[in-house]
């Protein structure tokens, strides 16, 4: 096991002061695959549940103060701006603030051919209602930024114009970046891709590149988001970071591993060096151009359902394994690594990262967690506090065996 410097552990524990993770509302809530959902007695079902879920998760870990919301699961009527500081104040009851808002453009029956970019104009301007609604709602909750995932594609070539839908879609996104930059001043636009999925001949929105191009026309308030599950396969997602951190336009992750597709399963279970190389980008990028750390306004977010592991616990799970991968990165000495690059070594350079990788990091979280009050094991102490079947009792009572991935609004 590589020993780890006074000097490293230093670096690694100011990092984690800086390290938040936004959890996601629908995660505590029963969402499965597309095959079915395992109901679970436990998950949430109203808003006020799901963000007394991530308030538990909060004040165990103490590095999640925000919860994304995602507009049509939680909010009764979207067009009601109001709902947004009826929502900022339950989130402070439960010690948390609202994050992210996540329009929804892609549930509606008329969604069935796209939003911004259906080929029906009407669809269209429903489409811009809706985000602007949910702008609406995001500047009275006092969040800082609107998250956009759109479904639009087409199943079959020639079923539409890829240029007449890319065209729609910029027109969309630089009247949402205008909109913003006068009436939401404070919020960054997040523009998230991914390859395919619902639709399976095109997507019109498939990678980094066409988000960055959106982005551009949106204009400087935008920024794309990288959904860690929204690649094709052996992707290297760390040097979509690098160049996105280089035009300063990264905006934020979702986080969630995967095997095949967009699996949603909890972070680092599958490969937990590929989140560490994107860490270490992250930190790279802090070293190399000596900025304030945590002065890019990167948004760590988690974007997981869980179908049947227990929701809390794999939210909790996330949220340890991250801030470990994320010490990890920090532990790598880059003037050494600086040196190894001048001199062309390879073998030294990529020694210097798995070491890092492979140091052993828990005395140092458990340090972290101590200074602030808190359990050396969230994970251990959440098992063992019988809170999960706390929940599951009151919750059977109150709900019966109804599925809680939408409804239950605020
Ligand atoms: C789409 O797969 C996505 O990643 C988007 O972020 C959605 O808002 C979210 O998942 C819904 O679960
Ligand atoms: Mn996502």
């Amino acid at each position: 096991m590589p020993k780890l410097t006074r000097a490293a552990e230093q670096r690694a524990l100011g990092a984690l002061d800086r390290f938040t993770i936004e959890l996601p509302s629908w995660g505590f809530a029963n969402t499965g695959t597309r095959f079915g959902k395992f109901l679970q007695d436990a998950a949430a079902f109203t808003l006020d549940e799901k963000l007394h879920d991530a308030g538990l998760v909060h004040r165990l870990t103490g590095a999640c103060p925000k919860v994304a919301v995602h507009v049509l699961w939680d909010f009764e009527d979207p067009s009601d701006a109001s709902s947004g500081k009826r929502t900022a104040k339950l989130a402070a009851k439960h010690g948390v603030r609202i994050g992210s808002i996540n329009p929804n453009l892609f549930q509606d029956q008329q969604y069935s051919r796209g939003s911004f970019c259906s080929p029906f104009p009407d669809v269209r301007a429903a489409a811009m209602q809706h985000a602007l609604d949910s702008v609406a709602i995001g500047k009275s909750s006092g969040s800082k930024a609107l998250t956009m995932w759109l479904a639009d594609g087409t199943n079959y070539p020639g079923q539409d114009s890829i240029r007449r839908r890319y065209r729609d879609l910029a027109r969309a996104y630089e009247k949402l970046g205008e909109t913003m930059r006068k009436d939401w001043r404070s919020a960054q636009l997040l523009v998230e891709y991914k390859p395919f999925e619902p639709a399976f001949y095109h997507t019109d929105v498939p990678d980094w590149g066409t988000a960055l191009l959106l982005c551009q026309r949106a204009g400087k308030n935008a920024k794309v988001l990288v959904d860690t599950g929204h690649h094709l396969p052996g992707c290297n997602i760390e040097q979509i970071v690098a160049i996105l951190l280089e035009e300063g336009r990264l905006g934020g992750f979702h986080f969630n591993d995967r095997k095949y597709a967009d699996d949603d399963l909890t972070i680092g279970s599958i490969d937990p060096y590929a989140v560490f190389r994107i860490f270490n980008e992250i930190a790279q990028f802090e070293f190399d151009t000596k900025k304030a750390p945590g002065s890019a306004r990167i948004e760590y977010m988690v974007d997981q359902s869980h179908n049947l592991k227990p929701k809390l616990e794999a939210m909790v799970q996330t949220v340890c394994e991250a801030q470990k991968l994320f010490a990890k990165s920090h532990l790598v000495d880059r003037e050494k690594l600086a040196r190894a690059r001048k001199k062309g070594d390879i073998v030294g350079a990529e020694v210097l990262l798995k070491d890092a990788f492979e140091t052993d990091v828990t005395k140092t979280l458990a340090t972290w967690r101590k200074a602030r009050g808190l359990t050396a094991d969230p994970l251990q102490e959440l098992r063992k506090s019988g809170e999960i079947r706390r929940l599951a009792r009151e919750r059977k009572k109150l709900h019966g065996d109804l599925p809680g991935a939408s409804g239950g609004y605020a």
